[in-house]
């Protein structure tokens, strides 16, 4: 550490040389991220409330009636009343609080190594779940169409099963399981199911009827215990903003633990010490754009995957994996393989992320996306192919 400290000026000198080695959303030239640009507004309102702790919501108690505001409006999207949850610092710590209180359950009724059904586009999150919680996996094939294989769930079933895992909006593909036939299985076994919508839940409820995947993928589904819904994706919001929403209180409640010298005497978050930013800002967002704004977000993105998808199934020696269902894309080409024509799009500056299953280069077409990037990526992708 230095003995004297450096002049603002010259703090931000070296400040901007950090951010100048950065890649920046407006560029365009990210297409493999799950993040954006965040809202200008949104941003505002972060750095207005950059102080505030909510694992002390007694000093900040605008800021924690913000937070039951926004769990609420977050409900209300997922078509339940009365919902119970928190902003978190993203879909990880979301998936981690469902799976605790689903492992929590199924202490209370049993011994024995907890299984958790889960299929195989499950993000690398579970990963991590089953190894903290010491959970055993059980994975579900996939289908033909890469989502859960749900005639293959019953036979996976067996008495130690902890909980059912569906995705709304897979993180390789973005394509979404099919949550009301899941519902149902959970349902009749009585097994805990939560939905991992990190990037559905800011975009299935905001379709258009002729373009919806699916209308029943949420709390509409009976048998849904819990869902992850990420502002800090789709919901434009600076990070870190994640959201976790339990039907039921008294399951959050498992999660509480006592904290008697604060200003309120429990906590039901993983995270103590939180910023109350986040939830600021998707206070804003939720309440600036409304679902009109949100759904003019939805379509000019889902129309510009479609384009996309068009542009690419129209190109000679490429291979679109599958027709997409929120805003990705994966595809491959016989020229060459994955990772040598992603090296190739890197040297062309362009940040592509690659899908493990199926092997494919993954486009992620998030708001900071524009029609006139595609184009001039696609020219560039041509231009690749065409020198093979
Ligand atoms: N669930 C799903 C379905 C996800 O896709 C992700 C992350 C998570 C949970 C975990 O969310 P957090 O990363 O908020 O904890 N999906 C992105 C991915 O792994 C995250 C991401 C975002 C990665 C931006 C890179 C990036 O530049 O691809």
């Amino acid at each position: 550490m230095l003995e004297h400290g450096l002049t603002e000026d010259e703090i931000f000198k070296k400040l901007s040389e950090f951010y100048d080695m950065d890649l920046h959303y407006e560029s365009g030239r990210i297409l493999g991220s799950m993040c954006t640009k965040p809202d200008p507004v949104a941003m505002k309102a972060y750095k207005m409330f950059i102080e505030t702790n909510l694992g002390d919501p007694g000093l900040f108690k605008g800021t924690a009636i913000m937070e039951r505001e926004v769990i609420s409006i977050l409900g209300e999207l997922l078509h339940l009343s009365n919902p119970a949850g928190h902003i978190v610092t993203g879909g990880t710590e979301a998936n981690i609080m469902a799976m605790c209180v689903a492992k929590y359950l199924y202490e209370s009724r049993r011994d024995g190594i907890p299984e958790v059904i889960l299929p195989r586009s499950a993000h690398f999150s579970f990963k991590k779940i089953v190894s903290m919680l010491s959970l055993k996996p059980v994975y579900v094939p996939l289908d033909d169409n890469y989502k859960m294989d749900v005639s293959k769930i019953e036979d996976l079933i067996t008495e130690n099963t902890m909980a059912i895992v569906a995705i709304a909006g897979t993180t390789e593909l973005g394509m979404v399981d099919d949550i009301e036939e899941i519902s149902r299985i959970a349902s009749s076994h009585n097994i805990y199911l939560h939905v991992d919508a990190a990037l559905g839940g800011f975009i299935l409820p905001f379709l258009d009827k002729e373009n919806s995947v699916q209308l029943n993928f949420d709390f509409k589904c009976q048998g849904v215990s819990s869902m992850t819904i990420d502002p800090h994706k789709m919901g434009l919001a600076p990070v870190p903003a994640g959201g976790i929403i339990f039907r039921h209180k008294e399951h959050l409640d498992l999660l509480s633990v006592k904290t008697p010298y604060l200003t309120k005497d429990k906590q039901t978050t993983i995270v103590g010490t939180r910023t109350g930013a986040a939830t600021a800002a998707t206070w804003t967002l939720l309440n600036h754009y409304g679902k009109e704004g949100y759904k003019k977000t939805v379509k000019n993105t889902i129309n510009l995957t479609q384009y996309t998808y068009k542009k690419l199934q129209s190109m000679k020696n490429i291979s679109v994996i599958c027709k997409p269902e929120l805003n990705l894309i994966s595809f491959k080409t016989d020229c060459m393989d994955v990772d040598s024509l992603k090296q190739e799009l890197l040297k062309l500056d362009w940040h592509v992320s690659v899908a493990e299953y199926p092997y494919a280069i993954r486009l992620v077409l998030m708001p900071h996306v524009k029609k006139e990037h595609i184009d001039k990526f696609l020219k560039d992708l041509d231009k690749i192919l065409k020198r093979r």
